[in-house]
C-alpha cells in the first residue's frame, strides 16, 4: 500500500500543511489505497519537505511530483478540461503555492500571538530542556525565509492588498461555477482549496482568517472542497 508521509492534522485540518492535504486530495481522487504517516521532522526526507509518498519502488517528494507520479499511473486530475482552461489551472496552482502560501507561513510564523501555539503543535517531540532556544531558532529561519521570498519585506497594507487582488481573482473564477474550473473539483481546487482552509483556520484570529471566513463566496467553497473529497 502506499504511504504519504506528512506533517499531523493541526487546527483542525486534515494536515498543517496544505501541500500535505493536497497530496492526499489527488490520492483519494485517484482511487489508490493509501495510509497516512504522520511526521513533524521532515530533516531526512529527499527534499526536507513534506508531503512525502512512499511507493514499492521510491520515496516521491514534493505534491507536484507526486501528482505526476499518480498521473503516470493513470490519474486524471482535469478530465474535460480545455488547454486553456489546463493552463488557467496550473497558474492558479503557482499562485496559490508560490505567492498565497507564503502570506500563510507570515501569518502563522511571525505572529506573536500565533507562536506559543505553533510551538506546542509542532515542537512537542523536542526535549523540553532544548524546546525554547531550538524552536525559536527555526521560527527565525522560517522568518527569514519570508524576507529572502519577498512576502515579508511588505508593510501589512501591501500584503494584505496583494493577497486582496489573488482573493478577487480566485473570486472571478468562483462566481461563475461551484469550483475553480467548472462543475467538479479539478487540479486548481486540491491546490487552492486546502490552501484558503489553511489562511482560514490560523488558530487566533488575523485579518487573513477574517478575509476568509468573512466571504461567503471564498468561505462556503472551502467548506466545499472539504466535503468533495472526504479525507480519511
Ligand atoms: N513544493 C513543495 C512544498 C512543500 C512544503 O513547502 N512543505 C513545507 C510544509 S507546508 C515543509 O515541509 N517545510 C519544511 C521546511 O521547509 O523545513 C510541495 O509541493 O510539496
Amino acid at each position: 500500500m502506499l504511504t504519504l508521509m506528512i506533517y499531523p492534522s493541526a487546527f483542525g485540518l486534515f494536515s498543517a500543511s496544505p501541500f500535505c492535504v493536497k497530496a492526499a486530495y489527488m490520492l483519494e481522487h485517484a482511487g489508490q489505497r493509501w495510509q497516512r504517516s504522520d511526521m513533524l521532522d521532515p530533516r531526512k526526507m529527499p527534499h526536507q519537505k513534506l508531503p512525502v509518498l512512499r511507493t514499492p519502488e521510491r520515496l516521491v517528494p514534493d505534491s507536484d511530483l507526486i501528482r505526476d507520479w499518480l498521473e503516470a499511473q493513470g490519474a486524471n486530475f482535469d478530465t474535460g478540461l480545455s488547454d486553456i482552461q489546463k493552463a488557467q489551472a496550473r497558474t492558479l496552482i503557482r499562485m496559490a503555492e508560490e505567492h498565497i502560501y507564503f502570506q500563510v507561513v507570515q501569518d502563522r510564523w511571525a505572529n506573536d500571538e500565533v507562536w506559543p501555539i505553533l510551538r506546542k503543535t509542532f515542537f512537542s517531540v523536542i526535549p523540553a530542556l532544548i524546546r525554547t532556544p531550538a524552536s525559536n531558532s527555526i521560527r527565525k529561519k522560517v522568518v527569514q525565509g519570508l524576507g529572502f521570498q519577498g512576502v515579508g519585506r511588505f508593510s501589512p497594507a501591501e500584503r494584505q492588498d496583494r493577497l486582496e487582488r489573488d482573493l478577487e481573482a480566485i473570486s472571478a473564477y468562483l462566481w461563475q461555477s461551484p469550483y475553480l474550473l467548472g462543475d467538479r473539483p479539478t487540479s486548481a481546487d486540491m491546490s487552492v482549496g486546502p490552501m484558503l482552509a489553511a489562511m482560514r483556520a490560523t488558530p487566533v484570529e488575523t485579518p487573513l482568517t477574517q478575509r476568509i471566513k468573512q466571504d461567503r463566496l471564498l468561505n462556503d467553497y472551502v467548506d466545499r472542497m472539504e466535503q468533495a473529497i472526504p479525507l480519511p
